[in-house]
């Protein structure tokens, strides 16, 4: 068999587990389809993956949405979770579990990690009194909070209106943390990307950690405190432990020893503190090992704007889907947004990225090459001659992507990676057109066989290596180099072998006609 980069080591990532009060937008999908993507490539590149997602279903919010809503909560967390799973599943999105944090192992890892951090003596009883920002699921200082126009509390940084809050509750002793969480940002640099997270992260930490309050008494949705009745774990308490449920804690020590410490936590960025700083936290007076990576993605708008309810400018992920395509929307968030930056959406940019990257640069090279072989050479992979310095110029640069790639990737660059791609095929274009194969058939039919061959290699290292982007189509395109399954993985040498029957070929990539 082919020699795997990975050889099967463990790789473990996970998304966000998004809150099911709604149903999912496109910000959403984006994280879906990033998170897709990485462990995806992955997989490819020979690592046993697991890939974890799923919904976040406690929380006074979700409370508060039922009530309103006149269903049940558990009722409202069900049917929502539902949608989040079926938006998983429409993206081909190739998560291993989709974790409700209802599920009853989620419990066990919850009452687990509570009372490891009650027995490295960080929980104590106190009264809490302050502000709370439901809509994030946040306690906030008197000092970042102002008044609004109505008079109401709002958040500082947010204006999210805020309830006062009095309650018995449990506290964990962050504060006693600070010095060794500036210890973990300075000696693995890498925990947090990309670096302006970092630094966000390590200026709010330098600035003095109070204690968190962690459980509620005034709202009974959520995991029951052990042996505390009347007490809820804080939200986010039970939320970031999905990490260690999806890994097998505490129920499976061995699959936990596997996967655990997760090997990257993908995230949106208005939640970097929570996983930067009260999830090292919890975890190191846990016991347990701290994942190695945090990455935060941006944000994305609709033409620059933010998307909300009431402006009536949210983006459903189905209606683009339906409108565009799969694989042509996962391609068009992945390359059109710089990963870790934030980024639009507009029909125009979309079919734009259509029509000149995936049906002009890559769908037109494809067809030419494969119909040209189909014409001139009985529709079996031509014999090459003797290859130029042109030829070998290309081939080398196609080689040569499997290791850029793989780096953009490893760095979460997955704008990078796909320029790289298509740097290829541009100058596979170039190459074709200087080349004129069509021309050369007529007179040299070596040199056209050769000419081809060269463009139906570079075609297939595009392919073989934009899969994770663009799983169906790059099959297709495989399919019709006739490269079996056994010869798709990342690092696949074996070039492909001439006189190999090749299937009728038929366009991958359609324009995108706007009448
Ligand atoms: O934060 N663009 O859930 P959530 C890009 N339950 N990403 C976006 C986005 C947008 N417009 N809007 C939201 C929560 N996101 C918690 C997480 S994890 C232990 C608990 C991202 O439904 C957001 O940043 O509000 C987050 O990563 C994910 O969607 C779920 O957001």
């Amino acid at each position: 068999g082919p020699e795997l980069y990975g050889a099967g080591r463990p790789y473990y990532l996970t998304t966000a587990i998004a809150y099911p009060n709604g149903v999912p937008h496109i910000g959403h999908a984006y994280e879906y389809i990033s998170a897709d993507a990485l462990a995806r490539f992955k997989r490819l590149d020979g690592f046993d993956v697991r890939f974890l997602t799923g919904t976040d279903v406690h929380g006074q919010k979700m409370q508060q949405t039922a009530q309103a809503e006149g269903v049940s909560t558990a009722e409202l967390a069900a049917r929502n979770s539902d949608r989040f799973q079926e938006l998983q599943d429409r993206l081909g999105s190739s998560y291993d579990r989709f974790i409700r944090t209802s599920d009853d192992d989620h419990k066990r890892a919850s009452e687990a990690i509570w009372r490891r951090m009650a027995d490295a003596g960080d929980i104590y009883l106190d009264k809490y009194s302050g502000w709370y920002d439901v809509r994030d699921e946040v306690f906030y200082a008197e000092a970042d909070t102002t008044v609004d126009e109505a008079g109401d509390r709002v958040a500082a940084d947010n204006g999210h209106k805020l309830t006062w809050t009095e309650e018995e509750t449990y506290f964990f002793r962050l504060s006693a943390y600070q010095d060794r969480l500036l210890a973990l940002y300075e000696e693995h640099p890498e925990f947090i990307g990309p670096d302006v997270r970092r630094n966000e992260v390590i200026s709010f930490v330098k600035g003095g950690l109070t204690d968190l309050s962690i459980s509620r008494t005034t709202f009974d949705w959520g995991v029951p405190v052990p042996d505390h009745p009347g007490h809820v774990m804080y939200v986010w308490v039970d939320a970031l432990t999905n990490y260690l449920t999806g890994a097998g804690f505490p129920d499976d020590p061995e699959t936990t020893g596997r996967y655990w410490p997760a090997d990257l936590h993908i995230i949106g960025k208005d939640i970097i503190r929570f996983h930067c700083v009260y999830w090292p936290a919890f975890l190191l007076s846990a016991g347990i090992d701290l994942p190695k990576r945090v990455f935060a993605h941006g944000f994305l708008f609709n033409k620059g704007e933010k998307m909300s309810k009431s402006v009536g400018n949210v983006v459903d992920p189905g209606n683009l889907i339906d409108q565009f395509g799969l694989d042509p929307v996962r391609y068009f968030f992945l390359r059109e947004v710089s990963y870790g930056q934030d980024g639009s959406y507009s029909a125009e940019a979309m079919i734009s990225r259509i029509n000149a990257d995936l049906a002009n640069e890559f769908g037109n090279l494809a067809q030419r090459t494969l119909s040209m072989i189909g014409k001139y050479f009985d529709g079996a992979v031509p014999r090459p001659g003797e290859f130029t310095d042109a030829d070998r110029v290309l081939l080398d640069a196609a080689d040569a992507l499997l290791e850029q790639v793989r780096g953009h990737f490893d760095a979460q660059a997955i704008h990078l990676g796909l320029e790289s791609l298509w740097s290829v095929l541009a100058d596979t274009n170039r190459y074709i057109s200087a080349q004129e194969p069509w021309k050369l058939a007529k007179s040299d039919v070596d040199r056209t066989a050769t000419v081809l061959y060269v463009c139906a290699e570079t075609v297939r290292i595009v392919a073989l290596l934009a899969q994770p982007v663009l799983p169906t189509s790059c099959g297709t395109i495989l399919d019709l180099l006739a490269v079996g399954e056994d010869r798709r993985f990342a690092a696949v040498t074996t070039r492909l072998v001439p006189g190999t029957p090749l299937p009728k070929p038929s366009p991958v990539f359609p324009r995108y006609e706007t009448s």
